[in-house]
């Protein structure tokens, strides 16, 4: 009766294995995070494309918009229009914490650390991703006509 019991015992203990084989035997789930981890810890521009047109009216310079306020993990393409060279340089003490490092790895060329080549052809463009940019005021500035009060704001508020 004992052995009966113990067999009927292990029967159960077997069914029971079986019936956990049947979850493992479903691994569409594990290739699916490895394809989503890779994803998730790139820091690729995810949002809208903004464009900021750098002008010369005749007497002024200016981005234009001067201001504009986005989300975190869009990208702000600076484009000539008129009136270059210009580029964007960020004052350092005028970005958030954590910001120029964001910004150090998302501005190509740099001429200095936070600020980006001259664009001296027409309708060139430089782009840059806030992508994992923390929020807050970025203050910025095109070099050549700083004294002509070429200068704007970026806000990334998520
Ligand atoms: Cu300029």
């Amino acid at each position: 009766m004992q052995k009966i019991s113990l067999v009927a015992g292990l029967a159960v203990l077997m069914a029971a294995c079986g019936g956990e084989k049947a979850p493992e035997q479903t691994p569409a789930a594990v290739p699916a995070a490895d394809t989503a981890a890779p994803a998730a810890t790139a820091a690729v521009p995810t949002g809208a494309t903004h464009d900021v047109r750098m002008e010369f009216d005749g007497k002024t310079y200016h981005f234009i918009p001067a201001t504009l306020t986005i989300k975190a993990g869009d990208v702000v393409n600076f484009h000539n229009i008129t009136g270059g060279p210009h580029n964007v340089a960020f004052w350092a003490d005028s970005i958030p914490a954590g910001a120029a490092a964001v910004l150090g790895a998302s501005m190509p060329n740099q001429m200095q650390p936070l600020s980006g080549p001259m664009l001296v052809e027409q309708d060139a463009i430089y782009s840059i991703s806030f992508a994992g940019a923390p929020e807050g005021e970025y203050k910025f500035y095109c070099l050549p006509h700083l004294a002509m009060g070429m200068k704007g704001m970026i806000t990334v508020d998520d």
